[in-house]
C-alpha cells in the first residue's frame, strides 16, 4: 500500500520511543535526510487513530517511508538503509559473514524484538524501565478513554493489560518493575564484559548493535539510572558511553528530538536523584557476579 508523501524518506516516529531514536540515530549514520512527522503515544493515543493505523496498521513507531513503500520495525529499518545506501556512512551490518553473525546476536539482545518476550532481552529490559514514565504519561488521559483506546484500538493483545494496569496503578508494579531492573543489570555485566576486548565499539568497529545502545545508555539516564554509566565498576562502558555521545547521530537523532512531556516526567518522577531501584540495581549486579 502506498502512502502519500513529498520526500523521498519520511519518517513517523515519537521523540522518546527507543525504536524510533533506532531509526533516527541509523538515518543520521548513513547521512540520509528525512521529513519527520510526529505521532504522538500515551499522553494522546495518536498512535491507535485511523490516520496512523493507515500507515502502520500495528499501531506501532517508528515506519519509515521510502517513496510512499513503508517499512516497520527499527531493526529492518536499519538493515534496509544499509543495503539502500551500502558506501555511504557508517557500515551498519558487516560485510564479513562472522562479523555480521556476531552484531546480529548482539542486536538480538539488545533491540526491541517481538519474538522473544517483554523482559527477555536487554532491549525489552530497556523499555520495561520505562514504564514509571509510561505511566505518568497515560496518566495525563481519564482513565475510561485509556481503557476504551487500548482495548478497541490497539492491535498487540500482549501489550494491552500492561497499558491498562499502569494507568490504574499509576506506576508499574513493583515486583514486575524490579524484573527489569535485574534485566538490565545483567544486561549491563555482558556488555561491559563484551567491551573488555579492548576495541571502541561493543562489536570492535561501529555497527547497529551501537545503534541500539545509544539509544539503550540514554534511556538508563532518562529514567535515573546514569550513574551506572558513570561507574568504576564498568570501566569499558565508562569509556564508551562518551565515545557514542560525541557521535553526531546522538545529537540529530536523540537529543534534538527530547518531548518536553518526558522532560517534565522524569522531573516529576525522579528530580535531581536517582531511580528509587537503584539499590536493587546494585544488589543484582552483586549477586551475579559472585
Ligand atoms: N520491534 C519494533 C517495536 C516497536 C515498538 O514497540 N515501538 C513502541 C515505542 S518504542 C511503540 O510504538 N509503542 C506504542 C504502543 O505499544 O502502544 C521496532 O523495533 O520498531
Amino acid at each position: 500500500m502506498a502512502i502519500k508523501y513529498t520526500k523521498e524518506f519520511e519518517l513517523y516516529s515519537y521523540g522518546e520511543s527507543l525504536a524510533s531514536q533506532t531509526a533516527r540515530v541509523g538515518l543520521a549514520e548513513k547521512g540520509i535526510d528525512y521529513k519527520q512527522h510526529r505521532v504522538g503515544l500515551e499522553s494522546t493515543g495518536e498512535h491507535l487513530q485511523k490516520a496512523y493505523k493507515a500507515i502502520n496498521p500495528a499501531s506501532l513507531v517508528p515506519t519509515l517511508v521510502h517513496n510512499g513503500e513503508p517499512i516497520y520495525d527499527s531493526v529492518k529499518i536499519l538493515d534496509y538503509l544499509d543495503s539502500f545506501a551500502p558506501k555511504q556512512g557508517a557500515t551498519l551490518f558487516p560485510a564479513d559473514g562472522e562479523k555480521n553473525a556476531q552484531v546480529r546476536a548482539l542486536v538480538k539482545e539488545f533491540s526491541l524484538d517481538e519474538t522473544v518476550g517483554i523482559g527477555e532481552n536487554f532491549g525489552t529490559c530497556m523499555a520495561g524501565l520505562s514504564t514509571q514514565m509510561l505511566a505518568y504519561l497515560l496518566c495525563k488521559r481519564p482513565f475510561w478513554t485509556v481503557v476504551w483506546d487500548y482495548l478497541t484500538k490497539h492491535p498487540s493483545r500482549d501489550r494491552v493489560p500492561i497499558f491498562i494496569l499502569i494507568r490504574l496503578l499509576g506506576k508499574p508494579p513493583g515486583f514486575k518493575y524490579r524484573e527489569f531492573v535485574s534485566g538490565v543489570a545483567r544486561g549491563i555485566i555482558f556488555i561491559e564484559k563484551t567491551l573488555s576486548h579492548g576495541g571502541p565499539f561493543i562489536a570492535g568497529e561501529y555497527s547497529a548493535a551501537d545503534v541500539l545502545l545509544a539509544q539503550g545508555f540514554h534511556r538508563l539516564e532518562i529514567t535515573a539510572f546514569h550513574k551506572v554509566l558513570e561507574s568504576d565498576q564498568f570501566p569499558n562502558i565508562k569509556q564508551y558511553w562518551p565515545r557514542l555521545q560525541q557521535r553526531e547521530s546522538y545529537k540529530a537523532g536523540i537529543l534534538d528530538y527530547e518531548e518536553d512531556e518526558w522532560t517534565e516526567c522524569k522531573a516529576a518522577l525522579y528530580g535531581e536523584g536517582e531511580n528509587p531501584d537503584i539499590e536493587y540495581f546494585w544488589s543484582e549486579v552483586k549477586k551475579f557476579n559472585q
